[in-house]
């Protein structure tokens, strides 16, 4: 049976369906999530949903976040991970014990990420078309396979869970199908501009996370000419500002658009050893996958990320990070057509 029919099969044989996000919860992974419970909803089923990770604040204006919980049940006939396939970002169901509920149970992965290792073990169907812009794509072009019915609440969802990975369709990750989702979505009926005011509004910054913003930019450090910044954020910030605001989003934009950089990197080190690296690129130097990846991570080509649990000093971490940014970086600067050699061969 192709996966297709597999995927009728596990959704049509279970009743309560336990829809599974990552340990990074974005808008992809959350749209993705409610999404899927819309739609199964629609098909009479009871669908679950479950983060091991609570549903970061500027997420909150998704109608249903808060039904996502954070305990695995163990009353359940199948499960759906979304926007992952790998079992590093599946860490918490994994320390929670429950990962055995979840094997023992059908299993479908639907998920969109090009470099991928260590891969979920246990899913009877896993879809990861790395062609398509978010795991929303992935599940809007799905169910229009599958038949399911796509509410308007669904496709808000969706346009979502789009517009967050393609960061409001300026990346390179939107392709023609992006775009025809998108129009579908909208003769669907959903409204695009009442969607970006309220993801404007949740994302507002109190007056200190606009300080700090500054505090951070003045910190920012520039290595190989200008081509990298980075940033390095401490425990005890993480403790006064993430829960109001994530640091890395609150200046990894303005990193990108300052003249020269291409590509922004922001570092958070905690005082278990633990170091994680959120990495962008700009357009053109679509380098973040393979940065990432070897610092033990993985991701898209302009936004991926890491984490180093080994306890190496965090200086070591980021020497390798630069070191290794620079060479990729040289690499691809090295296969770009040089246009002052050109200019300066024609007037000779
Ligand atoms: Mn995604």
């Amino acid at each position: 049976m192709d996966q297709i029919g597999q995927i009728k099969d596990i959704v049509g044989n279970a009743q309560k369906i336990l829809i599974i996000q990552a340990d990074n919860p974005d808008g992809d992974s959350l749209g993705s999530a409610l999404a899927l419970e819309a739609i199964l909803h629609e098909l009479g089923k009871t669908p679950i949903l479950y983060c091991g990770v609570d549903v970061p604040g500027y997420l909150r204006y998704l109608q249903g976040w808060d039904r996502v919980q954070t305990e695995i049940p163990h009353d359940f006939d199948a499960s759906i991970i979304v926007d992952a396939s790998t079992m590093s970002l599946l860490e918490r169901l994994s320390d929670s014990g429950a990962q055995g509920w979840v094997a023992a149970k059908p299993c479908i992965v639907l998920d969109h990420h090009q470099s991928v290792e260590n891969v979920v073990p246990f899913a009877n169907v896993l879809i990861n078309e790395f062609t398509r812009s978010s795991a929303g794509e992935v599940i809007y072009y799905l169910a229009k396979q599958l038949g399911w019915p796509i509410p308007v609440s669904a496709g808000e969802c969706i346009m979502t869970a789009i517009l967050g990975d393609t960061q409001g369709l300026t990346n390179q990750l939107a392709k023609v199908d992006t775009y025809r989702a998108m129009t579908e979505l909208v003769e669907l009926g959903v409204d695009r501009p009442s969607l970006e005011e309220k993801r404007r509004e949740a994302s507002k910054m109190q007056l200190e996370i606009y300080k700090y913003k500054g505090r951070l930019i003045e910190r920012t450090e520039f290595a190989y000419d200008g081509k990298i910044a980075l940033v390095h954020i401490p425990q005890d910030e993480i403790n006064t500002y993430s829960p109001l605001y994530n640091p890395g989003p609150l200046v990894q934009g303005d990193m990108l658009q300052t003249m020269g950089v291409q590509v922004a990197v922001v570092f958070k080190e905690y005082t278990d050893g633990r170091v994680t690296g959120a990495i962008r690129s700009n357009p053109g130097y679509g380098m973040a996958a393979d940065l990432a990846k070897h610092l033990g991570g993985g991701g898209h080509a302009f936004a991926s990320g890491f984490k180093d649990v080994s306890g190496k000093p965090f200086n070591e971490i980021k020497s390798e990070c630069i070191r290794y940014a620079s060479e990729l970086l040289a690499k691809i600067e090295e296969e770009k057509p040089d246009e002052t050699v050109q200019y300066a061969y024609q007037t000779d």
